[in-house]
């Protein structure tokens, strides 16, 4: 492998929010000290892309900015105080490309909510390049000869659902619905959930869904485009309620429809970031079947490692669909559409 590093390299960068996403020469940025310069050969495409894109969220992107944060790749260079890689290694690129370690929340290791948290494909240019830095302490560390396009996935979905499923607080053997089971993070979260012991029902739209649901382990799909009664239809299904729900459908009726289908004392987990949702939950509903609605936000570096270790046992797959870098247009037309069946990663190459 040459580790010789161009001055220049392909990119897609856009200048304004749903601006055009031009594919073309950018300059191979330098690491800073701390980081290490990764050679990105895949990179994930996650809905989290599209809202910086569009930016609608209440959090400002970096303008010009350059997106991705499901980066796969090979270390080809760092900065003077890394420690603990060499050129070669594997690495990945994660949402979290640093934080302060020294706030409160960063001493106990909860450092995606650092008030400084530095975000890749956000606030740091990041993986739809082929080039590109990386914190050497966040970034995600990939064993060698793992299967760089198919963990791509697992670097943000991946730590995203299993982060989800923990803090869910389920049994072995408790029903865990996802809503949006069959999109990017659904399709993980269905696999995770399996392997973690619990019965997974999936809600999602249209007939190549709910056969990848079934393909990856599912045991119940609700059609959310065909059922009338979603609700009623979940607490059949689960004989009284599912005891834990991941959200990962990027739908406010969605998320609200989960507080009335979650079992007593069950939990709702909130993934999905639709823009402006708020979580309505009917109090006097939610203190008569007490029941808890949290947040989860990607994972720390323990929950990327284990859900690494997941993938490398083989008891997680991704569902990819690989497609040029210069393809990345078509691939936000299909996900705003909802056309996407898994994960689409793409390859930093063409
Ligand atoms: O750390 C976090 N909290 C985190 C990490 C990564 C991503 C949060 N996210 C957020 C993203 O920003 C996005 O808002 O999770 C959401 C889902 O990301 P994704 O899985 O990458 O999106 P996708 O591949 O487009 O899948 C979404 C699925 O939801 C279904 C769609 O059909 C699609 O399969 N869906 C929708 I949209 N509306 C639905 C509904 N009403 C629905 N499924 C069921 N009911
Ligand atoms: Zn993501
Ligand atoms: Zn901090």
């Amino acid at each position: 492998m040459s580790t010789e590093i161009p001055k220049t390299q392909k990119g897609v960068i856009f200048y304004e929010n749903n601006g055009p996403l031009e594919y073309k020469d950018i300059p191979v940025p330098t690491p800073l000290p701390n980081e290490l310069l990764i050679h990105v050969l895949y990179s994930g495409v996650c809905h989290t892309d599209l809202h910086a894109w569009h930016g609608d969220w209440p959090l400002p992107v970096k303008l010009p900015l350059v997106g991705g944060h499901e980066g796969a790749g090979v270390v080809v260079g760092m900065g003077s105080s890394v420690k603990g890689w060499k050129v070669g290694d594997y690495a990945g690129i994660k949402w979290l490309n640093g934080s302060c370690m020294s706030c409160e929340e960063c001493e106990l290791s909860n450092e995606s909510n650092c008030p400084e948290a530095d975000l890749s494909g956000y606030t740091h240019d990041g993986s739809f390049q082929q080039y590109a830095t990386a914190d050497a302490v966040q970034a995600a560390k990939i064993p060698a000869g793992a299967d760089l396009k198919n963990i791509a996935p697992i670097l943000c979905a991946g730590v995203t659902v299993y982060k989800a499923i923990k803090s869910a607080n389920l049994k072995a053997g408790d029903w865990l619905a996802i809503s949006g089971a069959c999109g990017g993070l659904g399709s993980l979260a269905i696999q995770y959930g399996k392997a973690m012991g619990f019965r997974i029902l999936g809600i999602d739209g249209g007939a190549e869904k709910e056969e990848l649901f079934k393909k990856l382990g599912g045991e119940y799909f609700i059609d959310f485009t065909q059922c009338k009664d979603i609700i009623a239809e979940v607490k059949k299904a689960t004989n009284g309620g599912a005891h834990g729900v991941i959200n990962v459908s990027v739908s406010e009726a969605a998320i609200e429809a989960s507080t009335n289908y979650v079992r007593s004392n069950g939990t709702v987990v909130l993934v999905g970031l639709p823009a402006g949702a708020v979580c309505k939950s009917n109090v006097f509903n939610q203190v008569v079947k007490s029941t808890k609605i949290v947040g989860s936000y990607v994972g720390n570096r323990a929950d990327t490692r284990e859900a690494i270790d997941f993938f490398v046992r083989g008891l997680v797959k991704s569902p990819i669909k690989v497609v040029g870098l210069s393809q990345l247009a078509s691939v936000f037309d299909d996900m705003q559409a909802g056309k996407i069946v898994g994960r689409v990663v793409v390859d930093t190459s063409c």
